[in-house]
């Protein structure tokens, strides 16, 4: 049959790169005294191969030479999804592979000077990535969300060349075994479907954007340079303690040392070695949105490495923002440097017009005004991680993360293999490595929503906690459940419940009088059972915005703000018991698969995909500010200052 061929064929290429290990670090890539980078944003060349088997570009090898010379081309910005960008129907829904283009010149001395390490990283490419320079294969990588790079000093030091020709093919091709999961449907009737037809299925709520995602840069370092660091902190009594360790690439003979500094740039500590601790009397505490006058604060580890070698000593430099903060968590408290912290925030996503899931600064700045404004102190990446830049953000205005795997839509057995497992412990290992410095994230979620009542879940999941935290003793471990208490198999390994309910939206439909009862009972039943803190980590119900009706019916936005009342009522008695806090699903309305039951998209957002507020954002905004003030820290703390307003005065 054609139509299994041509998937076989994709999907084929899917497994080569199964069982990677993590080779080194993956330090965000940060300019300073010794290291250059060179954004390669803008417009790329593209071409999705269409041919039936979908593996022309392959059979031809369209990475040999410029892709113009293998066919026609469009031009593609990245970052960005290439699926709205067009007015191509056939390409919005395209599966399979495409290719991007971009040739870069390169400073004279980065192709000269043989003691420069120059590479190549990619943020995120969705789903499966192969990349060429200069026709020469660097890199592959599966998984959409995360970064990878590629050493390609040897590649353009090699010639004359001042320029290199990038080709990245990238598979948005989703399989049983992949994260998220996803199955090829093959329509054989031959009355309904032409030869060779197939679709995409998947069973999670957002469409499968795919691209160059976000930021692509060439970085310098020196051949012996600062590969990782991994900064834990803790606190004694008011001294800040920041443990760290360093790994280094190049060379067995160097030297380390470390200021800290603080935020007006006074070295408060010094260290040397690869691993020590640097003691910070009278420490500032990294602390939350709205929990202390001065949230977030920031020190600065700046890491000098030296080298001697035959032309003399070589330096590379790198500094990492440090927030000195602990996490833990007790049987009914979430506690940030030993206060109790309720969670009142949002579930996201990397979703908006035209962009689709491209990283975009104007809409990551209106975002955090607007979670800033709504007096939001947290929210989880559902359902997948975001960019680095937003994590970055996070840290410095004290937003706290719940950072969240890729492991969306975990439902057929198939997806609970050897193979899937094997791959969400690499995809844990590489979230890991790439935020474990970051303050503001305080959990881990490994998956939302997965049949996780259904053997052999309770394996899995045992396995997948424990392994995350092994990567990371320092933070708890969650996943996002909508089974039933009784019987999922993943919730006794879990240190918080994060349950996510839809009361009178997916069923008992506009009976907006049974919530409490229904929320009680909900939370009454986990805890009884495991004893564990709870957060209410979705909920909400679709408003198209403008539709009103009242008394209120489903869709409008009079319900939405209802829906929401009334779980806030519940919400109110027992997050003085247990409950440790709330996230609203959606901060924004996002662009789904289409079906019967979505209006181009979902439209749980609290503000729309433009992000303006629906009459729910108000009522959010109201309740967040009080929650704020009612925990009893500093309700007027934040920065900068004119974002602290709030509708209550105080
Ligand atoms: C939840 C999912 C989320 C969906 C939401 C909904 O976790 O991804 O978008 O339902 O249906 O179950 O709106």
């Amino acid at each position: 049959m054609a139509g299994r061929a041509v998937a076989g064929a994709v999907l084929g290429a899917l497994l080569w790169g199964c069982g990677l290990a993590l080779q080194g670090g993956m330090l965000y890539p940060r300019e300073s005294a010794s290291r250059e980078r060179k954004d390669l944003d803008g417009l790329w060349k593209f071409r999705a191969d269409f041919s039936e088997n979908r593996l022309r570009g392959f059979e031809q090898q369209w990475y040999r030479s410029p892709l113009r010379e293998s066919g026609p081309t469009l031009d593609m910005p990245v970052p960005s999804s290439f699926n709205d960008v067009g007015q191509d129907g056939q390409l919005r829904g395209f599966v399979g592979w495409v290719w991007y283009e971009r040739e870069a010149m390169l400073p004279q001395r980065w192709t000269q000077d043989l003691n420069t390490r120059v590479v190549l990283r990619i943020g995120s490419a969705h789903y499966y990535a192969i990349v060429w320079v200069n026709g020469v294969h660097v890199a592959e990588h599966e998984g959409g969300h995360l970064p990878f790079e590629a050493d390609i000093s040897k590649l353009v030091q090699s010639g004359p060349l001042s320029f290199c020709r990038i080709t990245i093919a990238i598979n948005n091709t989703l399989a049983p075994h992949t994260l998220p999961p996803g199955t090829i449907l093959y329509r054989t009737d031959t009355s309904m479907y032409p030869n060779g037809y197939f679709v995409q299925d998947t069973s999670f709520d957002f469409f499968n954007y795919a691209g160059l995602h976000r930021p692509v840069v060439l970085y310098t370092t020196p051949t012996t340079y600062i590969d990782d660091i991994d900064v834990t902190t803790s606190v004694d009594q008011n001294t800040g303690l920041v443990h760290y360790q360093i790994s280094i690439q190049g060379s067995e003979h160097f030297q380390l040392e470390v200021h800290l500094q603080d935020e007006e740039g006074n070295i408060v500590a010094r260290g040397t070695g690869g691993r020590g601790q640097l003691q910070v009397p009278n420490a500032h505490l990294w602390w939350p949105y709205l929990m202390h006058e001065h949230p977030a604060y920031l020190y600065s580890l700046e890491v000098r490495l030296t080298v001697q070698t035959a032309a003399g000593s070589m330096s590379d430099f790198y500094t990492l923002p440090v927030g000195i903060r602990t996490v833990a968590v007790t049987k009914n408290q979430f506690l940030i440097n030993g206060k109790p912290f309720y969670f009142h925030g949002v579930n996201k996503h990397e979703d908006s017009d035209i962009r689709g899931r491209g990283f975009d600064w104007p809409l990551l700045m209106k975002d955090f005004n607007l979670l800033l404004w709504l007096g939001a102190n947290a929210f989880r990446t559902s359902h997948y991680p975001y960019a680095e830049e937003v994590m970055q953000l996070c840290d410095q205005y004290g937003i706290v993360v719940i950072d969240e795997s890729p492991g969306v839509g975990i439902k057929l057995s198939q997806s609970y293999s050897n193979q899937s497992l094997q791959h969400h412990l690499e995809v844990m290992e590489e979230l890991v490595r790439r935020d474990k410095n970051h303050p503001a994230v305080v959990m881990w979620s490994v998956a939302n929503e997965p049949t996780s009542f259904l053997e052999p879940a309770g394996y899995y999941f045992k396995t997948l906690i424990a392994h995350t935290k092994a990567l990371d003793p320092s933070r708890p471990v969650t996943f996002v459940t909508n089974s039933k208490y009784d019987t999922d198999l993943g919730a006794p390994y879990v240190d918080v419940i994060c349950v996510n309910s839809y009361l009178s939206w997916y069923h008992d439909y506009g009976h907006l009088e049974v919530i409490q009862l229904q929320l009680a009972t909900q939370f009454e039943n986990w805890y009884r059972t495991y004893q564990k803190p709870i957060i209410q980590s979705e909920y909400g119900a679709d408003a198209i915005t403008g539709l009103h009706h009242d008394p209120p019916l489903m869709f409008s936005e009079e319900y939405q703000k209802s829906v929401l009342e009334q779980y806030h009522l519940v919400l109110d008695q027992k997050r003085k018991e247990y409950v440790i806090g709330e996230l609203i699903w959606n901060f924004a309305d996002f662009m789904t698969d289409q079906t019967p039951q979505r209006v181009i998209g979902n439209k749980k957002g609290i503000f729309t995909r433009q992000r303006q507020p629906k009459g729910a954002a108000f009522l959010l905004r109201e309740r967040y500010w009080k929650l704020a003030n009612e925990t009893g820290y500093h309700p007027a703390a934040g920065k900068p200052p004119y974002l602290v307003k709030s509708p209550f005065t105080w």
